[in-house]
């Protein structure tokens, strides 16, 4: 698909802001940062890059697939000038070096990142913001120094209740500085890391190089790049970024409804969803095309915190509903692979749906809730397609 048809225009309006001209930022410039040229662009500066449809067809994304949101210029970062402050409530406030952090244990996990307005295209009425559709999500193997072990070594309070992240982005024009504050239960659990690494190499400038945060099973918006400062604080960010953005009505709202500030609350979590990989679409106007024939369908599942335990498939618009076969790569916090060996039972056009079941037993909606920032699209997917003799 062309670039120009998915670029939304924030460029114009972030250079603007910024009082730069419009040309400063493309001349003699590529348009999109190396190795992500097959990425759709919501926006080219600062990159949003989505995942086109059906090309999340591995367990670990490989860097050049993997979605990108940032709400900010990326920054340069100097690996030798570059310190991690730990500060706030700790009786030994440090700055660690790269080298530092290397040194200290190291755990490893495969996790899933998802933006929590991944699928807000598809919502009705139309919410603002950027029009994602099924691919601001992937997986990697990230490995790094476990927060609890830097936050035990700098002499956490055990009062603090959250620590805050800074990255080295700064707000430019309207835009504020992106500050993420987590909660200490989660800050301290043994599976929430400050990456250095991502599937195996360090981490590419545009996912966050020298080290970003892993909050596995928790929304894209908790997992801080370019972490500069963690500061062990009494009370959560005042900032846009943790204050005002990134949340959900508490209770459900009417679609194309409002909600007031003390009515919603702040994404942790992300819910269960599944999502077709082969075919990647499919519309009653533009549906997938099908031989008369056996053919496998593959796709994705995952849930947060949770495994999956069941992936169904139905051909008939969800009347009748197929077990998949799940894939041999089972972590907790990480998507789970699903194919299903279909025979249409002859030419004309099928609707082919899927739907996902996690460990605590909650299964997708037919509908996801409609919510004024359009977040946790999770609704059961439908693909159309057609079938030829
Ligand atoms: N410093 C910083 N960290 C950030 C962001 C940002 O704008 N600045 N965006 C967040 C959001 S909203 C998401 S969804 C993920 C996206 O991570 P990725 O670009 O590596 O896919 O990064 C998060 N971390
Ligand atoms: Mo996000």
């Amino acid at each position: 698909m062309k670039l120009s048809v998915f670029r939304s225009g924030r460029r114009q309006v972030l250079a603007s802001a910024i009082g730069l001209p419009l040309l400063a930022q493309t001349q003699g410039k590529p348009l999109v940062f190396p190795g992500k040229d097959s990425m759709l662009v919501h926006n080219d500066f600062p990159e949003d890059l989505e995942a086109p449809p059906g090309s999340l067809d591995s367990f670990l994304t490989p860097v050049e697939r993997f979605f990108v949101r940032q709400h900010l210029p990326r920054p340069r970062v100097d690996e030798g000038q570059w310190r991690l402050a730990v500060r706030g409530m700790v009786s030994r406030p440090s700055a660690l070096t790269l080298d530092e952090l290397s040194k200290l244990a190291q755990h490893k996990l495969p996790a899933t990142l998802e933006c929590a307005g991944n699928g807000r295209g598809y919502f009705h009425p139309r919410v603002p913001g950027l029009q994602w559709t099924k691919g601001a999500v992937s997986t990697a193997e990230w490995a790094g120094p476990r927060l609890a072990d830097i936050l035990e070594r700098a002499g956490l309070d055990a009062k603090a209740t959250y620590a805050s992240f800074d990255g080295a982005d700064v707000g430019a024009g309207q835009t504020p500085d992106f500050v993420r504050s987590i909660p200490m239960r989660k800050c301290l659990h043994p599976d929430t890391i400050l990456a250095l690494t991502m599937n195996g190499k360090p981490i590419p400038p545009i996912h966050g190089f020298p080290a970003r945060l892993i909050v596995p099973g928790w929304d894209g918006a908790s997992w801080v790049k370019w972490v500069t400062s963690i500061t062990a604080v009494p009370e959560a960010d005042k900032g846009f970024f943790f204050a005002t953005a990134y949340k959900y009505p508490k209770r459900p709202v009417a679609p194309g409804g409002a909600a007031k500030p003390e009515e919603m609350e702040t994404i942790e979590a992300m819910p269960v969803k599944s999502v077709f990989t082969r075919p990647g679409a499919g519309t009653p106007a533009s549906p997938a095309k099908f031989r008369l024939e056996r053919t496998t369908l593959s796709g994705l599942a995952w849930s947060g915190e949770n495994r999956i335990v069941r992936v169904e498939v139905s051909a008939d618009g969800g009347s009748r509903w197929l077990d998949a076969t799940l894939g041999k790569e089972d972590y907790r916090y990480a998507w789970r692979l699903w194919h299903h060996e279909w025979t249409p039972p002859g030419a004309g056009y099928y609707t082919l749906c899927v739907r996902a079941t996690d460990s605590a037993g909650r299964t997708q909606p037919i509908e996801a809730a409609w919510n004024p920032s359009g977040y946790l699209w999770n609704s059961i997917e439908r693909i159309g397609a057609l079938v030829e003799a």
